[in-house]
């Protein structure tokens, strides 16, 4: 019960947050997001992560910045099951 999300279980957090289904968060559907990761963050936070995480600057996060934001600070572990 207390595994950590899986790559699976992050793909699937991030197709139930994209609201919009054009496989992208806006802000608000990144905030979605973290709710359903269990990391609770103040509304500063989340702007600051979420920009930190739209390394090309589109003003979305796409599912490769999503997974790099939270695989490279170790907030997710990462899933070794393609070794
Ligand atoms: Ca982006």
């Amino acid at each position: 019960m207390t595994a950590k999300p899986t790559e699976v279980d992050l793909h699937d957090v991030f197709t139930r947050a994209d609201l919009g289904g054009d496989d992208r968060l806006d802000l608000m559907e990144f905030g979605v997001c973290l709710d359903s990761l269990g990391l609770s963050w103040t509304r500063a936070e989340v702007q600051d992560r979420f920009e930190t995480a739209d390394t090309n600057r589109d003003g979305f996060i796409s599912y490769p910045e999503f997974r790099d934001l939270l695989e490279t600070r170790g907030w997710v572990l990462r899933r070794s099951v393609q070794s």
